[in-house]
């Protein structure tokens, strides 16, 4: 897994709260309203508990109190722990957590402990960039999406474009995963050279720059695109009049919690 620097976390806050402004233009929903609309779930005064953990590469500088601005910006009461790994996890029952998140190199994970709920942040983050191209109000009734990149991010967006009745064209720099993904689901595979085509809505997911390139595009594109760094050129954002929805930790954060709330 492509790992996020301190440098990815610098401008975190004011990328939260831009990108939630973007997708209520985009959508007219709140990112929590999505969230809520696509979980069926809502807060219910839970305490989080973010435990920030040394193994592997050890602690980001910022991570867990990037984790923590996206609690408190949504309205939830959350708090880092003084403890790290499993001093902390014994700190954050103790102090009462509701809902642990903590993240190794591996896996980043939120857990209900009242419910036994459990989500990770690459099936969420999928999940949630892709509704947000679902639920674009300009092309609710466009049902041809472009997905670059089909790894731990990509594949849950595909479902859930395919759950949304969208009609899915698949890239990835390895074609051996183009094949498989398109073994396992209805999806078309995209061919820039033999059959370019270009796309109102483009999700993107991979660690690369650049994996956008202007024969994909039409003017008001949508790219909405978990993947760091940016996917798309400043020159062809502005060309295009593309908006970008990119984030590098809260979206995804919020539509973890949202998966592990409780029913509303
Ligand atoms: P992954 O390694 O599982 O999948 C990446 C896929 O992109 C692979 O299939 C790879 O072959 C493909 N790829 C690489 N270069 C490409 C290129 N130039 N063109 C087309 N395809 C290319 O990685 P994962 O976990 O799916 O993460 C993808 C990206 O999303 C990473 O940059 C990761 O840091 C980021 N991420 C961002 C989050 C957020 O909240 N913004 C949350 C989770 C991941
Ligand atoms: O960097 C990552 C993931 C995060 C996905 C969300 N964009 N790409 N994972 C490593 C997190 C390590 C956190 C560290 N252990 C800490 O500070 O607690």
């Amino acid at each position: 897994m492509a790992l996020l620097t301190p440098e990815d976390l610098a401008n975190m806050t004011n990328a939260l709260v831009e990108n939630d402004r973007l997708i209520a233009e985009l959508t007219d929903y709140s990112l929590d309203g999505l969230c809520r609309k696509v979980y069926g779930t809502a807060p219910n005064k839970e305490k989080i508990g973010i435990i920030p953990v040394t193994a592997g590469g050890g602690i980001i500088g910022s991570f867990s109190e990037s984790l923590l601005f996206a609690v408190q910006h949504f309205g939830m009461d959350g708090f880092i722990t003084e403890n790290t790994d499993v001093a902390g996890y014994y700190e954050a029952v103790t102090k009462g957590a509701d809902i642990i998140l903590m993240a190794d190199d591996l896996a980043y994970i939120a857990h209900n402990l009242r419910n036994g709920k459990l989500a990770h942040n690459q099936i969420c983050t999928g999940r949630i960039y892709a509704e947000i191209l679902c639920n674009a109000k300009d092309y609710i009734d466009g049902k041809d999406v472009l997905v670059i990149g089909l790894g731990k991010v990509g594949t849950p967006a595909v479902e859930t474009f395919l759950n949304k009745k969208q009609n899915v064209y698949v890239f990835d720099v390895d074609s051996k995963r183009i094949d498989e993904i398109a073994s396992m689901y209805p999806v078309f595979k995209y061919n820039p050279e033999k059959e370019p085509k270009s796309f109102f809505k483009i999700f993107e997911a991979t660690p690369c720059a650049d994996t956008i390139c202007e024969s994909v595009l039409k003017e008001n594109s949508i790219v909405s695109t978990p993947g760091i760094p940016r996917g798309i050129s400043d020159e062809l954002i502005e060309k295009y009049n593309v908006r970008v929805v990119l984030e590098p930790l809260g979206i995804g954060t919020l539509s973890m919690l949202y998966a592990v709330f409780d029913s509303a």
